[in-house]
């Protein structure tokens, strides 16, 4: 089982601290929208700005404050001064950043961290619930952050405020909806392939039936391969397992479980199991990962 070479940057490096100067356009930015086709795998950093993110499209593993989450097309979240995050991508992962400056006030809306916090309260309670944009919503999203992207004038006077900002609020707007507005978002294939990547999110631990998963999802076993395949860039197998050893890593550098604790959390069958595939995989085995990371 081909895996890929997930590198994880086990340096223990310095960490670094993305500076607003460095992307915001000018001193009068309140925002900046920054659009990546291809995120590459990302060390970890932190920020002195807040950070919307959406996932455009592919999928990866995103890792905040060294918590693992598989991330895909349409998920959004918030990332605030304090945390420090990085990327794994596993099939095409697209990202866009909307960052907000933590200082400045935008020229023509008001209350804007009105709507930051109820983005970060809903992320407090994300365990009940998924972000994830509709079809629709990551398109009118998308084609906003273009907008907004594209719109380089050479001078940044009242009609580019008042054109962007707008379009900014708009995407606010957008995700608060998403979150606080419930309605019957996805139409049934959606809906099935939205129930099978929350599965996939939900459940690497356990070791799953897929015929049964097929029946539950009202998929056929074909499609939900291929799906998953299209999704994951991995057969649901292997996707499993890479998920697992990523959250071991996570355990390992987050709490003093015993390995064969975390084994057993993690769906491995015990501790040898988990460092045979550990060492295989990260090139050092669980106990060298807590001597590396602490
Ligand atoms: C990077 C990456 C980081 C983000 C910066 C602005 O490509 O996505 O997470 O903080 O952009
Ligand atoms: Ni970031």
């Amino acid at each position: 089982m081909i895996l890929p070479n997930i590198y994880f940057f086990a340096d223990g490096g310095s960490m670094r601290i993305l500076q607003s100067n460095d992307f915001f356009q000018s001193e009068q930015h309140a925002f900046c929208v920054f659009m990546l086709n291809k995120q590459m795998m990302e060390n970890a950093h932190g920020h002195d700005f807040d950070e919307i993110v959406i996932v455009r499209d592919g999928s990866g593993f995103h890792i905040i404050n060294d918590c693992v989450e598989f991330i895909y097309k349409g998920d959004f979240f918030f990332i605030s001064v304090n945390d420090t995050h990085s990327y794994l991508s596993i099939n095409n992962l697209s990202i866009i950043n909307l960052l907000i400056h933590k200082e400045r006030e935008f020229n023509f809306i008001n209350n804007v961290e009105r709507l930051l916090a109820l983005l970060r309260e809903a992320q407090g309670n994300l365990p009940l619930r998924d972000m994830t944009l509709s079809c629709n919503e990551l398109l009118a999203i998308t084609q906003q952050c273009e907008f907004i992207s594209n719109k380089n004038d050479d001078k940044y006077d009242d009609i580019y405020f008042s054109a962007t900002e707008s379009a900014v609020l708009s995407i606010l707007g957008t995700l608060c909806q998403n979150l606080y507005q419930k309605c019957d978002r996805q139409v049934f294939e959606h809906a099935s392939r939205q129930y099978l990547i929350n599965f996939l999110k939900h459940n690497y631990m356990h070791n799953v039936c897929w015929n049964q998963l097929c029946d539950e999802s009202g998929i056929a076993r074909r499609t939900m391969f291929r799906f998953i395949k299209d999704v994951t860039g991995f057969t649901p197998g292997q996707f499993q397992q890479v998920f697992r050893l990523m959250k071991a890593q996570e355990l390992l550098r987050t709490t003093d479980k015993s390995i064969s604790d975390i084994a057993i959390n993690c769906g491995f069958a015990n501790s040898s199991r988990l460092t045979e595939s550990y060492n295989r995989q990260f090139r050092h085995t669980p106990t060298q990962e807590r001597r590396i990371c602490r």
